[in-house]
């Protein structure tokens, strides 16, 4: 174990000492904390690296609860880390845990510089600790906090992968076997090697890959447009009609390559097509929506509702692909999939590896409770990644559930962390043939 590995800072102190004394004074003077009679006594950061990074955020109050929150940021976790440690951990001693509005409103207005992929997955952490803890307090599981759920299981996804067609409908086999109703299908391009998105040698997908710097991927759209919607109509004559399909285009096209394909797709019938085109050029959705009926699926890189407002608000997508970690923990989820659903938004939380196994039982609670669900993705963890986060949630055919476990349902087991320090990763990148750098 090194240093980095666990519990890095612990910012905090025991009931009745100066510090904790102190920052209750300061959170009296704010006239904002002093309702309930709980307060937080620690906040601290750990980070490990089971098969690949997590980022936790640990919240003590003085009642002797431990609330647990993810703070992961797939390539970046250490910023977040020390954004936590530095910034928001001192000012969250002494705080009522049970004003978790109030907590939210503190870490996201209090600190000027709005929005970003940093601040709002460091507020997620901190959210969703204080949901865990409001949870274990009352002794019922986040759902039931927040209204209660609509439905005891929830859809999920999985991806399948293959280099050639052959090995895709191998892949999609295997999946449909271990009891998957909706499957995200990603295909090699002849032509190119390596893309994003594609297992090699039939492992399990794992985007970040170890090295001084990250892999450099050749990428070229042509190829990619004449191959895929062949490909994936082969899938759908493989499967036949009922089995949700759904792949991922991961920001690579223009928006008239985008609306070409979501078009030359519509035979497949797809659940969705995902982020055909980078969505910080919101308007690009208008054209993609006037040439296709093809569901239209964005933004797991979104932070905020104010990511998410003009798609909604022009219908101009399907599913909002936000979740708690990326967008500001429950709190904050919720605000975005009410607003979604005024535009007839179906939500679709992203879940893949990177994001740690407390975000995917604090989304579950979420996907029972929201009455507009559409889908949860679900790539299975390592072995030790489940070893070291103990949780309530399953998977059953296909659908998933979060467990009746008071709060979020996902433990830390803080020793066995320790053994797994902080491993630096990297992200791929993708240039195009001539050497351009490209969208990945
Ligand atoms: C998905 C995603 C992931 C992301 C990854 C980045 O739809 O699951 O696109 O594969 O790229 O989470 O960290
Ligand atoms: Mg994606």
């Amino acid at each position: 174990m090194t240093d980095r590995a666990v519990t890095d800072r612990a910012v905090g102190a025991r009931p009745g000492s100066d510090r904790a004394g102190s920052a209750r004074a300061g959170s009296a003077r704010a006239g904002s904390a002093r309702a309930g009679s709980d307060r937080i006594v620690a906040a601290e950061v750990l980070v490990t690296s089971p098969g690949r990074n997590f980022v936790a955020l640990k919240i003590v109050t003085a009642d002797g609860l431990v609330g647990w929150g993810d703070a992961t940021l797939n390539g970046r976790e250490l910023a977040v880390a020390e954004y936590l440690r530095e910034h928001v951990c001192p000012i969250l001693l002494g705080r009522d845990p049970a004003r978790i509005e109030d907590t939210w409103q503190y870490l996201y207005r209090g600190v000027y510089w709005r929005r970003g992929a940093v601040t709002m997955a460091a507020i997620g952490a901190v959210d969703l600790a204080l949901w865990d803890i409001k949870g274990k307090a009352a002794g019922m599981p986040v759902s039931q906090l927040i209204g209660g759920a609509v439905r005891d299981r929830v859809l999920c996804y999985t991806h399948a992968t293959g280099a050639d067609t052959a090995a895709l409908l191998d892949a999609v086999d295997a999946t449909r076997a271990r009891g998957f109703q909706a499957i995200r299908v990603q295909t090699g391009v002849p032509g190119l090697g390596a893309i994003y998105g594609v297992a090699r040698d039939g492992a399990g997908y794992e985007p970040a890959g170890r090295g001084v710097g990250p892999v450099e991927e050749t990428w070229d759209t042509d190829a990619y447009l004449r191959h895929v919607p062949g490909a994936l109509a082969e899938v759908r004559a493989h499967v036949g009609p009922e089995l949700a399909l759904l792949h991922d285009a991961h920001h690579r096209l223009t928006p008239n390559q985008a609306a070409r394909l979501a078009k030359a797709l519509e035979p497949v019938e797809l659940f969705w097509l995902e982020d055909v085109t980078p969505a910080e050029n919101q308007e690009a959705f208008r054209l993609v929506r006037q040439h296709t009926v093809t569901p239209l699926a964005v933004g797991e890189i979104f932070n905020t509702i104010w990511d998410c407002k003009d798609l909604i608000q022009e219908q101009l997508i399907d599913f909002i692909r936000t979740t708690v970690v990326g967008a500001g923990g429950v709190t904050h989820l919720r605000r975005i999939a009410d607003f979604a659903a005024v535009g007839q938004v179906r939500t679709g939380c992203h879940g893949a590896t990177d994001l740690s196994p407390v975000t995917m039982g604090a989304a579950l609670h979420f996907d029972t409770w929201v009455p507009n669900f559409g889908i949860q993705e679900y790539m299975r963890h390592t072995p030790e990644t489940d070893a070291v986060f103990p949780h309530a949630y399953s998977f059953s055919q296909g659908l998933m559930q979060p467990g009746d476990a008071p709060g979020h349902g996902v433990d830390i087991d803080e020793t066995l962390a320790a053994k797994y320090p902080y491993d630096p990763r990297q992200l791929p990148v993708a240039r195009l043939e001539d050497g351009t750098m490209w969208n990945w």
